[in-house]
């Protein structure tokens, strides 16, 4: 096997001018830049469209170029020139696109017309949308409501995500699983459970505020680019900012703010103060050493823990203070892997500061232990108080722009009692009741042959999913896979019997129906609820939104829908404002929805923690208590997490460089830290095999195994190891999730490695 890659020092500082000429080079290649030019003009603006990147907020005065690097790659690669029609589809076969990457699939462009696969045809062939409607309609028909499944990605716009709420309620099925289950659910299920709301507390003003910032589990120099702002700000007023993060990530170093010359100038500004080298999976122990050192000092510092905000708003303080006094310390630095002394200075630095907000990502979601972790981490901002006041709280980053919008749209396996009520009382539909399937569950109803037939809004169920060889199987079981999407990807080839592509707009799209140009909104990760419109003519003339391809799906289903108050699908598939009415009088908290939207900037949604008000059964906010647990690995394993790299958006893969990291042209690496290569023989450049274990609750053992990684020494804590999502998720196993959230353990595969034998 032959390495491509070339390899060299991690970069000392994100942004920058590098970033441009990396923007401009994108440009180059997918629009030309007078295109690139007018489309990046209007990102983030508030009468431009939502950048279809990241879900962080932005700022109340908006600059020019108010977007990133990466988020100017996402909207580039939407906005490329290039098509992929009918005649594509009849020259390459699903054969020969089997055989292409994600990355080669992606750069064919945009998907112009509706196809169709035909059983046990070569080639997809072309069909008009109300031909594919009918196709559709017809099999869902034919199908329980329980064999189906409707999986969201968090792209989506709300109109969308809310019409598909609504037919699939009204078909008679809670099978939404969606990309959430794969990323924050974790977050949700645990700050519901805490704080009566499944979402962050923070607002943005907050961080200007703050005296303390732990950015835990969290890349946001390639990720959140835009955060890396907001953190700047944050230090010029005074913060301090703690990354905890087995790797020292380059945006958590400097940030050269590529509009700001004199920050050019300086090489860009330091960030952290401090990195916390925290184990791979040692968060949970890592925060209760915190708790436990700050218990510790309050006799002396009786300011260290909030002992009247706790009496007023919480319950669970006894059995929680208990069980952090008891945890011993040898287990905690054991378990964390950080020493007591580091610990007690975090505890230190906790109790000087004004307001602390804690900021995570996939590092604490994607474990078997991340509820459990988040809500250790929730105890520490209750037991010291910063929660519902200024610069203080809890800051769960979301991933896709829209996936937090989605969920209060309704796209979610049980929906809120409030919700359910009024779709019964305003229109008329009547929600099942028996929870419907998570994504881990669909893809295992789908391999016992529960689930016949899946229809996706968006994303790439299969390369997203964990265990990709068992996942390509369950796909294959179905008798209809169907994607709502803009670029091809590896889920429009591994398909049920019958499969079939509906093109869509993207965000940087004019969206013309009849009834004039349409707008769709999105909800950021702290709750603002604003307007996204595009300004490029659409891929193709023929092109539908996404809100107007499902409404017209609605319509095609619900044909012989006759009774009175039925829904005017086809009215919908024209007007959003109309959709948007019928979300103010389903959804709480969309009063005066079109005209509030409407405000540049949006307006922000009802969020109870802020002002100290906790939604939770008895109206306290509640200390959790729980035992530490950390996933064992055995002699000779490595602990393996899978990210992302600097130049990808999920499974979409721009280029195989990921700069911050210093590797270029592979994506195939594994990397590890250079004590652990020498124990086993292994150097930089050795092709590998990895095999990953399971041991299931049963005691029954299983493996997987994946070729064709190359090994690279790199600043990884011993025990651990990085490879890039999604080339590694053959090595997750579909039984291996989060309890109760049951996020797949996407950061905590224990794997053994070897040379490949030639
Ligand atoms: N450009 C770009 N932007 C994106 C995305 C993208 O792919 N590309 N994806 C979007 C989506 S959907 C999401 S969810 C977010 C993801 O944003 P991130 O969560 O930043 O993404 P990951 O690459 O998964 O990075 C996880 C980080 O967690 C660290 N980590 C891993 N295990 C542990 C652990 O046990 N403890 C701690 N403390 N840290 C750990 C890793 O070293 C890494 O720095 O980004 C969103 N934004
Ligand atoms: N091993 C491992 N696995 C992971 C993760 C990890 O960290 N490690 N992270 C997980 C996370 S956090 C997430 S969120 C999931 C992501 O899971 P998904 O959201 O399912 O995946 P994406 O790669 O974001 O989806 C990309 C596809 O979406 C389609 N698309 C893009 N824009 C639009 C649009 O505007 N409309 C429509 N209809 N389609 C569009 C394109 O066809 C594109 O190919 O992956 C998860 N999987
Ligand atoms: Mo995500």
């Amino acid at each position: 096997m032959r390495d491509n890659g070339r390899y060299g020092p991690p970069s000392p500082s994100a942004a920058g001018l590098k970033a441009l000429a990396v923007t401009l080079e994108y440009a180059q290649k997918n629009t030309g830049i007078v295109r690139a030019l007018h489309v990046l003009s209007s990102a983030n603006q508030k009468s431009g469209f939502d950048c279809p990147g990241c879900a962080w907020p932005d700022p109340e005065s908006r600059t020019l170029a108010e977007f990133c690097e990466n988020g100017a790659k996402a909207i580039l690669d939407e906005s490329t020139r290039k098509r992929v029609t009918a005649e594509f589809f009849a020259q390459h076969s699903i054969e020969d696109l089997k055989g292409k990457s994600e990355r080669w699939l992606n750069e064919q462009g945009r998907i112009t017309e509706p196809m169709i696969l035909r059983p046990g045809k070569a080639h997809y062939e072309p069909l008009s949308y109300s031909a594919a409607f009918s196709v559709i309609s017809r099999a869902l028909l034919s199908f329980a409501p329980e064999q189906v499944a409707f999986y969201t990605s968090g792209r989506a716009s709300n109109e969308a995500a809310f019409l598909l709420s609504l037919l699939t309620r009204k078909y008679g099925t809670n099978n939404l699983p969606d990309c959430s289950n794969l990323c924050h659910e974790s977050s949700g299920v645990a700050l519901k459970e805490s704080l009566g709301i499944g979402k962050g507390t923070v607002r943005l003003s907050d961080f200007t505020k703050a005296g303390l910032i732990f950015v835990i589990g969290q890349n946001p120099g390639s990720n959140h680019p835009r955060m890396l702002t907001s953190l700047r700000d944050a230090k010029r007023n005074g913060a301090t900012i703690v990354s905890i993060n087995p790797l020292i990530e380059t945006g958590l170093r400097k940030f050269a703010h590529p509009q700001e010359p004199a920050a050019l100038l300086q090489g860009g500004e330091d960030i952290s103060d401090q990195f916390v080298r925290v184990r791979v999976n040692g968060d949970q122990a890592l925060f209760r050493g915190i708790n436990k050192a700050l218990l510790a000092l309050e006799p002396n510092c009786p300011t260290c823990i909030d002992r009247t905000f706790i009496k007023k708003y919480t319950e669970g303080i006894d059995g929680v203070e208990e069980k952090i006094r008891a945890t011993p310390w040898e287990q905690i630095t054991k378990e964390s892997g950080v020493p007591q002394e580091e610990i007690e200075g975090l505890a230190r630095l906790s109790s000087q500061s004004k307001g602390t907000i804690c900021c995570w990502a996939m590092g604490l979601t994607q474990h078997q232990n991340a509820v459990a972790a988040i809500q250790e981490v929730t105890n520490y901002l209750l037991l010291t108080g910063n929660m519902g006041r200024a610069g203080a709280g809890a800051c769960p980053v979301r991933g896709h722009s829209n996936v937090q919008g989605d969920r209060t749209m309704g796209i979610a396996c049980t929906l809120p009692e409030p919700y359910v009520k009024n779709l019964d009382s305003e229109l008329k539909i009547k929600a099942p009741t028996t929870p419907g399937l998570d994504t881990v569950a669909t893809i295992l109803a789908m391999a016992n042959k529960k689930i016949r037939a899946l229809l996706s809004l968006g994303g790439n169920f299969l390369s997203a999913s964990p265990d990709t060889e068992f996942t390509e199987i369950a796909l294959a079981e179905c008798d209809l896979t169907v994607q709502i999407s803009t670029k091809l990807n590896r889920s429009h080839l591994i398909t049920g019997k019958t499969a079939i592509i509906l093109p869509c707009l993207g965000r940087t799209e004019i969206d013309q129906t009849s009834q004039g140009k349409q707008f769709v909104t999105v909800e950021n990760s702290m709750g603002i609820v604003h307007s996204s419109q595009g300004n490029l003519k659409p891929a193709h003339r023929d092109l539908k939104g996404e809100p107007t391809i499902i409404a017209e799906l609605g319509a095609a289903l619900f044909l012989s829908d006759s009774e009175a108050g039925a829904l005017p699908w086809n009215a919908l598939a024209q007007n959003y404002d109309a959709v948007r009415d019928l979300i103010e009088r389903v959804v709480p908290g969309f009063d005066s929805f079109n005209k509030r939207v409407r405000q540049p900037g949006g307006f922000e949604l009802p969020n109870g923690p802020r002002q100290r008000h906790f939604t939770t059964v008895s109206g306290k906010a509640q200390f959790i208590r729980s035992s530490l647990s950390r996933i064992e690995v055995e002699k000779g394993e490595l602990l393996l997490m899978t990210v992302r790299s600097h130049d990808q958006f999920n499974t979409t893969v721009y280029t195989d460089n990921d700069r911050y990291r210093g590797v270029h042209g592979t994506r195939k690496v594994l990397l590890m830290n250079a004590r652990d290569l020498k124990a086993r023989g292994l150097a930089s450049g050795d092709p590998l095999t990895v095999t990953s274990h399971h041991t299931a609750s049963d005691g029954q053992k299983d493996k997987r195994t994946l070729h064709g990684l190359v090994a690279l020494s790199y600043d990884v804590p011993a025990g651990s190891a990085v490879a890039y999502f999604p080339e590694a998720n053959p090595l997750i196993f579909l039984e291996s999730f989060a309890a109760r959230s049951r996020t797949p353990s996407s950061k905590s595969i224990r794997i053994t490695v070897s040379r490949e034998s030639k």
